[in-house]
């Protein structure tokens, strides 16, 4: 954090349709991961800037709660047609603040944001409520707004997940005070361009940037916000979940994750393999999902070991500006002095690490300020060891051996995440009865993050609390009231 402005970007709050400056001294650095240089600062916004923007969203409440379901479905599919007409600054800009490939920040970043305000936008166009027949009544269902929601955002995804979150409130009538992580700022702010490129009117929208600490914070405690969607850490969860219980506030939690990936010894290994590949290392293995920890059968534990390290050393590793390029930079230097302090541990324990384990060799001068840590494979390991049953949240894969079903079930519960998992398996139908003996909240067959977005999303056990995704999300934005009439 430093005193005065940087050079580069000088990003507002918006707040009740206006760009405002936030009231603070500070302000916060933001760096570009693959290169460490400065590309923006961000107000530290204070409580003064979230109760500023949590009055512009309570005034605009009533008027916004007025409109159709079918009205605000109009006014998310504006929202949807001007981000995409914005997408390849999405892309660019993702790619830019957090060190991601830019053909994933296209394919994923830009085009699911988008693809988030036109489904929720479809959901509302779609939406019944029920109706439940008695003998001698008729119980209606009515969705009510709930009112100010907060949502706090994380780095890894920045906008996609902000999406996710923006869409359903504004649907069902909430209006929106949105927190993004002070390490990728950037698209929070396109957002906000957008908001008033399209007029939504005033304070429906509101964007305050800031630390979790000195806005997140205020922001989760408000007497006037009455729901909070947060996705972060888990740490960082149970501090919000505090804060908001003494509110009775609607709360979701989408937390960390360590998630197994079960390869059965039935397994077309050559096939399979691009798969298993890409729920290792997405996004430098900085999603929630990513299986962290393979499982291996015994019989095949060998051949699998071979054809994977082979994979992952064909990875192009570098320039995230570059096309080829298929893993960036980690989003920070503690992120990163965190994922090699877990490689060092994974020693310490035991394990052997098969390739990577420190910054990558071979890459542009340009990039050697930035945060960089190769695919790492690791060996040996317990599985109930630290490195096996912690989140890393990084390019670091362990392996373990299992001898059958039982086995590998027993190892995927040892941890205390509950979030996703995947397993591969010619024999989809043991593959699917398995799943439902995982301990999380979702399970993919076969595929990994291959998503519908009807469908519930969210974890148990240390992985969060709540559901989103199609109905999920209406019913968490909104309080759903009986009226029962006697005929
Ligand atoms: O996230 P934080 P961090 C995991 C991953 C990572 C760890 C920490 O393991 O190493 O979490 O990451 C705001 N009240 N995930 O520290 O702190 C903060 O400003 C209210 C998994 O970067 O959880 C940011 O907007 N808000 C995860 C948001 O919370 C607070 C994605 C997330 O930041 C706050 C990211 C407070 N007291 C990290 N403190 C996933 N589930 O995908 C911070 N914030």
């Amino acid at each position: 954090m430093s005193d005065i402005p940087m050079p580069g970007v000088e990003l507002s709050n918006y707040i009740n349709g206006e760009w405002r400056f936030a009231n603070c001294e500070h302000w916060i650095d933001d760096y570009a991961p693959a290169t460490g240089e400065h590309i923006a600062s961000i107000p530290c916004s204070s409580s003064e800037d979230i109760d500023a923007a949590v009055e512009a969203a309570l005034n605009a409440a009533d008027d916004w709660a007025a409109l159709s379901i079918a009205e605000r479905a109009g006014w998310l599919e504006k929202i949807a047609e001007e981000l995409e007409e914005r997408a390849e600054e999405v892309a660019q800009l993702e790619s830019l603040d957090t060190g991601k490939p830019i053909t994933l920040a296209r394919s994923v970043d830009a085009s699911r944001s988008v693809a988030n305000f036109r489904f929720f936008a479809e959901q509302g166009r779609e939406f019944e409520s029920e109706i439940f027949e008695m003998k001698d009544a008729t119980n209606r269902v009515v969705y009510k707004p709930v009112g100010v929601a907060g949502l706090i955002t994380p780095w890894n995804l920045p906008l996609y997940l902000l999406s996710w979150k923006v869409a359903p409130a504004l649907l069902m009538g909430n209006t929106v005070v949105a927190k993004p992580s002070e390490l990728t700022p950037m698209t929070a702010s396109l957002l906000a361009e957008v908001m008033e490129a399209v007029k939504l009117p005033a304070g429906v929208f509101n964007l305050v940037h800031g630390n979790g600490l000195d806005a997140g914070a205020p922001l989760t405690s408000h007497p006037d916000v009455n729901l909070i969607s947060f996705t972060g850490g888990t740490a960082t969860g149970r501090e919000v979940a505090k804060s908001a219980s003494s509110g009775f506030k609607k709360l979701s939690l989408e937390l960390g994750g360590k998630n197994a990936t079960i390869v059965r010894a039935d397994v077309d290994i050559a096939n399979m393999m691009p798969g298993i590949v890409r729920a290792s290392f997405l996004n430098q293995g900085q999603v929630c999902l990513c299986g962290s920890r393979i499982l291996i059968h015994e019989s095949i534990y060998d051949s699998f070991v071979g054809a994977f390290l082979e994979a992952v050393s064909n990875m192009v590793v570098g320039d995230p500006s570059d096309e080829e390029t298929e893993l960036g930079a980690l989003i920070s230097e503690d992120h990163q002095n965190k994922v090699l302090s877990y490689i060092d541990l994974a020693e310490d324990e035991g394990g052997t690490i098969l390739c990577g384990g420190g910054p990558p060799v071979g890459i542009p001068e340009a990039f050697d300020n930035g945060y960089w840590v190769s695919p790492t494979v690791i060996d040996g390991l317990a599985p109930d060891s630290r490195c096996a049953t912690e989140e890393i949240f990084g390019p670091v894969v362990t392996l373990h051996p299992f001898s059958d079903d039982e086995e590998a079930i027993e190892i995927a519960n040892m941890t205390d995440y509950g979030l996703a998992g995947s397993i591969w398996t010619a024999d989809t139908e043991a593959g699917s009865k398995m799943a439902e003996r995982i301990d999380s909240g979702m399970v993919w067959v076969n595929c990994w993050l291959h998503r519908d977005l009807r469908v519930p999303f969210g974890g148990v056990k240390n992985s969060g609390v709540g559901r989103e995704g199609g109905q999920w999300s209406l019913g968490f934005f909104s309080e759903a009231i009986n009226i029962c009439v006697k005929h």
